[in-house]
């Protein structure tokens, strides 16, 4: 269980500072697996199954930081100038740093912590002051130009912009730092040489008070493994560096190791160029600012207008080239007057945002329909719709007929062999496992949207509990041990793996850290309609599960609102709100005990036991199995 808010004290902590694209998030995730706590789980930004990613710092405090720099009229990406935020800071009332520090112990809630944002390197001075407890830091460095390149593919910033970050948020932390006990290194030493980093980090961190536990670098070394295979950006040419940002670089690796008083020699200034590019930011971000809030007065102050949900409709369907009647006749039926309509229609239409919007919405509906053509040729084929279940499948012909071409395939055979097909009953996991603590989903049944809301749902118990409580409900669809809980790579676990093995003609067998996850829950267990980033082999080890996959080629008929989700209950579907899945083409398949469904990247699946089921998911593929994907997310303001 664990403590309510505000229950302990905040006497004792680790700040992990460092540009954002710095390896700070790993440095968290590395300091918590050496025993020291990141907030409560809820509140912690990590991501979803299969992708070990995660950004390991609670948003609560990340929004509440983000708001401070918006009222310092800036944001992450356009930092204010050093002094003036200071000024501001300084001025901060008693009231702000009260609830910044009501804020804190809400997610901090025990005797030692750490915790990462990079926006510390900007605001450690407010915390200090709004926590009154010593500042103890790790300093996590990257070289600026990895950090310009990762931020251009990430964020879209160029090269310039990305330097003068990185340049404004080294320099703030190292001076903000100034005095302190500092633990600088670079994100190179943790990944290349994870058990001298922790012998290190743990040395500092006793030094200093804190309580770590044993063990704890096999987790970060398997950690820091798998999170590079997913973690390499696309080559770009690497950005030239300014001649003080060399030199600010150059004196961070003089800086490298531990201090007990922390004396960084540096101007206070950043170079003028990075200065120039942070103030054309800050105007941008000014800009874009004011105009919402005019449009705010604008809309506030007609009532004739049309509210923005339906000015979006309007311009989506009018860059979609819906004919304009039937958008005034669509309106009209909403209570708009035809006037208006036309009206918001010509303006929108002279406006040049409108026919960039138009021309992406054309280039996507001509992607549509090369997808809409290729599924209807493949409907032409009497196997397209039905998934071959076959034997004896070599890796060649795996690759050539089903891997390569995106297909999948029930294999019968990749488990005969395995001790877990019989082994593996409630009994034998709770003698073998029943005193470890492991990770569930729970209180699905109170959210509708459990799956896209997994963090909140995380809980601990002991794996004995779990299994009294499948004993106990062998149906429901409120607790789950899913691929996202890891248990697999708990230590405790590897028992379980002599049990089983990485089927040898498609996997690689030496890389199976991190990328086999365990399934166990009731029969009735449901997982909604979405689609993987990289191709899995699911394994029915016992019980069977049901399984409706839809082709990628279907992609605009299941309504993909945000990330790898649908937002149709494919088990149910509301055709009156979501017409095209009724040309989805769900097919359906039953997998039994001891078969295998090869679930190509991008297909889209919903997936249900029949009764108490055990599964594994396997991502260890002999062939590539990364890709690059963008998906819909809202859009940042
Ligand atoms: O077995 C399940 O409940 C879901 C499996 C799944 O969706 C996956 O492996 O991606």
């Amino acid at each position: 269980m664990w403590p309510g808010p505000g229950s302990g004290p905040v006497s004792r902590g680790l700040f992990v500072l460092g540009m954002h694209r710095s390896g700070t998030s790993a440095t968290a995730r590395a300091l918590n697996l050496l025993g020291l706590p990141l907030s409560r789980p809820p509140d912690l930004v990590t991501t979803r199954a299969g992708n070990l990613r995660g950004y390991w710092e609670p948003q609560s405090l990340i929004a509440f930081n983000e708001k401070l720099l918006n009222a310092n009229q800036s944001a992450w990406w356009c930092p204010p100038p050093r002094a003036e935020l200071l000024r501001n800071l300084e001025a901060a009332p008693p009231q702000a740093l009260a609830e910044a520090s009501s804020a804190f112990q809400s997610v901090h809630y025990s005797a030692q912590w750490a915790w990462k944002d990079p926006r510390l390197c900007l605001l450690l001075p407010f915390w200090q002051k709004a926590l009154n407890i010593p500042v103890i830091a790790f300093l996590v460095l990257r070289h600026p130009a990895e950090v310009a390149s990762s931020l251009r593919a990430r964020n879209r910033l160029n090269h310039v912009w990305g330097l003068a970050l990185w340049e404004c948020y080294t320099r703030q932390a190292l001076i903000n730092l100034r005095g302190r006990p500092v633990f600088v290194h670079r994100y190179e030493d943790l990944v290349d040489d994870p058990e001298d980093w922790c012998k290190q980090a743990r040395a500092f961190m006793r030094r200093h008070g804190f309580t770590d536990v044993p063990g704890g670098e096999e987790e970060v070394a398997s950690f820091l493994e798998a999170r590079l295979r997913h973690h390499r950006d696309a080559s770009l040419a690497p950005p030239l560096l300014g001649e003080q940002q060399l030199a600010l670089f150059q004196h961070c690796q003089q800086l490298v190791g531990a201090h007990e008083s922390f004396q960084p020699q540096l101007d206070d200034y950043d170079s003028p160029a990075a200065q120039a590019e942070l103030a054309a930011q800050r105007r941008r971000w000014d800009r874009l600012h004011n105009n919402s809030k005019n449009r705010e007065r604008k809309s506030n102050s007609m009532n004739t207008d049309i509210p923005p949900g339906w000015e979006k409709w309007l311009a989506r369907n009018a860059m979609l080239r819906l004919d304009e009647n039937e958008i005034v006749r669509i309106m009209a039926s909403h209570g708009f007057g035809e006037e208006l309509v036309r009206r918001e229609l010509a303006e929108l239409r002279s406006d040049p945002r409108y026919h960039a919007g138009a021309e992406t919405a054309q280039i996507l509906q001509k992607i549509e329909s090369v997808l809409d053509i290729r599924h209807s040729l493949l409907g032409l084929l009497p196997s397209t719709g039905q998934v071959e279940r076959r034997r004896e499948v070599r890796r060649g012909e795996f690759l050539a007929r089903y891997y390569a071409r995106n297909t999948p395939v029930v294999l019968l055979d990749v488990a005969d062999t395995w001790p877990a097909r019989s082994s593996w009953t409630l009994d034998y996991f709770e003698q073998q496992l029943g005193d470890e603590m492991v990770e569930i989903m729970a209180n699905r049944d109170t959210d509708l949207n459990y799956e896209r809301h997994g963090e909140k749902h995380r809980m601990q118990v002991k794996f004995r509990e779990y299994i009294s409580y499948l004993r106990e409900n062998p149906t429901g669809n409120d607790r789950y041990l899913v691929a996202n809980n890891g248990v697999l790579d708990l230590p405790g676990a590897k028992r379980l793996r002599d049990d089983f093995e990485s089927p040898a003609e498609y996997m690689d067998q030496a890389a199976s850290t991190g990328r086999i996850f365990l399934w166990l829950g009731p029969g009735g267990t449901v997982t909604p309609l979405h689609h993987d980033v990289m191709n899995i082999l699911l394994v029915q080890v016992s019980g069977r599960k049901q399984i409706q996959l839809i082709d990628p080629l279907r992609l605009r008929y299941v309504y993909n609102d945000y990330g790898v989700y649908s937002s149709v209950d494919a088990a149910n579907p509301d055709y009156s709100r979501y017409p095209l899945f009724a040309q989805a083409d769900p097919i359906t398949v039953v997998l039994e005990p001891g078969e295998a469904l090869f679930i190509p990247v991008g297909w889209w699946h919903y997936v249900k036991s029949l009764d108490l089921s055990t599964s594994l998911s396997f991502t260890n593929f002999v062939f590539p199995n990364e890709y690059y994907w963008r998906h819909p997310e809202p859009p940042s303001s």
